[in-house]
């Protein structure tokens, strides 16, 4: 039996292909990920996928794909316009500085979203093609923010998990990107979302709640469709390949070549890429406060800075690139001297080794950035002391600073606190004990139990199979065959957030001339009902005049097409009148923005238009007290989008749809569409004997309870009208609609 593989996704591939003359070499890269990623492929089989660093014609796919394949990679090509668009562009000037709270820094061009948008779309269509029924699919980073969602839409079934790698910002932050709500819908795509601290989660679930209105718990995001696990995984790094590093002869001769060059000096090591969210200024303004304010250091101490080149062509990182220069000359100016200057630039790639020499040779590590995701250089620096302890001063918007207590956390915007923590370790040894708790985090929290962990948890989403639910297609073999037997139709259409997209203010989803036209259509040639909350009255007003039925509130009344509206007389106004009423208008006074929509048999408290956070907070207190109050009595109350409804209990979607199909029991096709949670009870009460003549459909995502789905509520209106207009070629007779009703119902008008 086939073993299910593992599909990594991630921007860049961790080979890079070049031409030589005639041929494609591959250069692998030895990064933390394919580290982290080699004990994983112990587990099942693997499989990378990404971009291979350089344009390939086309003509050379074929050869460049077989070189890949040796190293078990698939290439997603791209064209030159391609990876500006979408990596340099949307991806490095758009997200990068924005998840790093870096608002100011962004420049968002709709070209550049346009790019990432077809980019993703790639990945999406590569996966799918690589991916078998049983596989797990791992995607990487900002750059593909998009993907999840684009494989569930394309009807992948795999459990996907999604690592972002940087910070996610705080809501208020990334409520000013252009494009908030789609890349928060791609992220929701997966069935594993995992960052590397709780405050990136954190940030995560409070911009879901005030860009989507989606509420969730601290480890879980439950959707229609799918539930998303939110976890919390700080990357690691392989230890024991550092230690092993430092007993190499390159790491010792690096060693001895630094200590040589400054004897009797304290050194100080700083490595980053040169990246503006790294803090490289900053760190060099507080060694320059340091020298300022405590002259007894200067000539006494060096700060080894190692730079790494990135993103050299862009304008952001050549401007800062002049900036430390500028910075360093002046220090290096002002407190030099014969004896050597306090700063040493090297502004180049240093091998891994040499680093390992370095960290050994640097009593303290001084590691600033504004904002990082993690940092593996501070991990680093730890592991390769081993055991002589070193001095960490580190940022406190770097998710390490959340896993190495050990750690003298700085603001790096303080240059005098940057300078202070710079004299206290100075003067102060670290001791044995904070940095063994440190050495403890790096050495048990490793890359490889950081992939393992992932994985166990992607394992365990799939325990939760995906359902096999389609995309509606009505002129889909299944559907089409039902559709060209049928000659009684019927139809059980929800009406906000089916027909009609959900809107600020519950009074203006009036129906548009689209929706009237298909419904006029297809009334004509079906019995249609529309099976709503809203009140009769609305129904009424909005699609009274149509050829359809209407059933309102739930069921509280159902007035079949061209008849009158007949009551459930099961009706208890004054619970909700005494109980109800009053905690819904104490609420309504203390939310802002919430409002009550009185209904015949229920009572409705809108909190859309409050304060996202603050009305889940509300609503959570309401449910409460309505718990309480109504113990025992004949109520339900029901949680909908951004809506707490109190209904008469027998007042149900799933009432309603039983009755209406006893009344039509003749119908020889039925279809029913619906978003909500009170859309499923309407499909679960099909009876078995329905079946095989029912086409479910939910609208918006995947959901268990319905065979099809669509995207959107156009999706539908354009497949109701393409059965509109086959039933109108078939000429199909309507239901009988019986005369006879159930006698749980009395005649009444609303
Ligand atoms: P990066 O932003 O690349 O990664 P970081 O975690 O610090 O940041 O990793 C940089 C790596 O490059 C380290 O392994 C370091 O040793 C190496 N490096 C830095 N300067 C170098 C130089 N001059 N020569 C050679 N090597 C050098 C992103 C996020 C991080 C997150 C990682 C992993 O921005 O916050 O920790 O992914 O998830």
């Amino acid at each position: 039996m086939r073993k299910p593989k593992l599909i990594v996704a991630s921007a860049r591939l961790p080979v890079t292909m070049s031409r030589r003359q005639d041929s494609w070499e591959a250069a692998t890269s030895t990064g933390g990920l394919v580290t982290a990623l080699k004990s994983v492929a112990e587990r099942r089989p693997f499989t990378w996928l990404g971009w291979p660093g350089t344009p390939v014609p086309e003509a050379e796919h074929k050869r460049v794909r077989k070189v890949l394949a040796k190293h078990g990679s698939l290439p997603v090509f791209l064209t030159k316009s391609e990876t500006e668009g979408f990596y340099e562009g949307f991806s490095n000037r758009v997200l990068w500085p924005l998840f790093h709270n870096l608002g100011d820094r962004t420049h968002f061009d709709p070209q550049g979203w346009r790019a990432y948008k077809a980019v993703n779309e790639k990945f999406a269509k590569a996966i799918e093609k690589a991916a078998e029924p049983g596989d797990f699919i791992w995607v990487h980073d900002y750059q593909l923010a998009r993907v999840p969602e684009l494989l569930r839409l394309r009807g992948v079934t795999c459990p996907i998990g999604f690592f972002l790698h940087i910070p996610f910002p705080s809501a208020e932050t990334y409520r000013s990107l252009p494009v908030r709500g789609s890349i928060l819908n791609g992220l929701l795509g997966a069935d594993l979302l995992a960052f590397h601290s709780y405050e990136y989660i954190s940030h995560f679930r409070n911009a879901c709640l005030r860009v989507l209105g989606i509420e969730s718990e601290p480890e879980l995001i439950r959707l229609s469709s799918h539930s998303v696990r939110l976890a919390q995984l700080p990357i690691g790094i392989d230890p024991a390949e550092i230690t092993e590093m430092a007993r190499g002869a390159e790491a010792k001769n690096e060693y001895e070549s630094v200590r040589a060059s400054h004897p009797g000096k304290t050194l100080i090591i700083g490595v980053d890429r040169l990246d503006y969210t790294k803090g490289i200024p900053q760190k060099l303004l507080g060694f320059e406060e340091l020298l300022r304010a405590h002259p007894k250091w200067r000539n006494r101490v060096v700060l080894i800075q190692i730079a790494a080149p990135s993103r050299t062509a862009v304008s952001e990182y050549q401007q800062l690139k002049r900036q430390v220069d500028e910075l360093v000359g002046r220090i290096n100016g002002r407190y030099g001297t014969s004896a050597g200057a306090p700063i040493v630039y090297v502004n180049q790639n240093v091998s891994r080794e040499r680093l390992v020499g370095l960290f050994q040779a640097s009593e303290i590590a001084l590691i600033t950035p504004v904002r990082d995701g993690m940092n593996l250089v501070a991990l680093e620096y730890i592991a390769a002391r081993g055991s002589n302890p070193g001095s960490l001063i580190l940022s406190e918007f770097a998710g390490a600073a959340h896993c190495l207590p050990g750690a003298r956390l700085v603001n790096p915007h303080s240059v005098m606190q940057v300078a202070e923590a710079l004299n206290e370790a100075l003067e102060k040894r670290p001791t044995e004990a904070s940095f063994r708790h440190m050495r403890e985090f790096v050495e048990t929290n490793t890359a490889m139990t950081w992939s393992n962990s992932f994985l166990d948890q992607l394992e365990a989403a799939a325990v939760e199979p995906r359902p096999p639910v389609e995309r509606l297609d009505v002129e889909l073999p299944p559907i089409s065959k039902l559709v060209s037997k049928a000659t009684k139709p019927l139809f059980f259409l929800d009406y906000d957030g089916t027909l009609r997209s959900y809107v600020l203010k519950p009074d203006d989803a009036t129906p548009g001339d689209r929706v009237r036209k298909m419904l006029t259509d297809l009334g004509a040639r079906a019995t249609v009902y529309i099976v709503s909350g809203r009140t009769a009255s609305t129904l009424e007003q909005w699609l009274g005049d149509l050829p359809v039925g209407l059933v309102c509130e739930h069921g509280l009344a159902i007035k079949p097409p061209h008849g009158e509206w007949l009551r459930n007389k099961g009706v208890s106004g004054p619970t909700l009148k005494k109980i109800v009423q009053p905690l819904f208008e104490e609420f309504t006074q203390r939310t802002p923005g919430s409002t009550i929509e009185q209904k015949t048999a229920a009572l409705a408290w809108h909190y859309r238009g409050a304060d996202p956070e603050f009305g889940t907070f509300q609503a959570k207190e309401l449910l409460a007290l309505l718990e309480d109050s109504l113990r025992k009595k004949p109520f339900s109350v029901l949680r909908g989008a951004r809506v707490i409804e109190v209904r008469y209990a027998e007042n149900t979607k799933g009432h309603a749809a039983r009755e209406l199909l006893k009344t039509h029991s003749d119908a020889d096709f039925l279809f029913v569409a619906g978003d909500d949670r009170t859309d499923e009870e309407m499909m679960d009460a099909i009876p078995k004997s329905w079946h095989s003549r029912a086409v479910t459909c939910w609208v918006g995502q995947r959901n268990a309870h319905a065979h099809y789905w669509v995207q959107s509520n156009m999706d539908l209106i354009g497949q109701l009208e393409q059965l509109a207009r086959v039933f109108g070629e078939k000429k199909p007779s309507r239901t009988r609609s019986s005369k006879k009703r159930s006698s749980r119902r009395s005649s009444t008008t609303s």
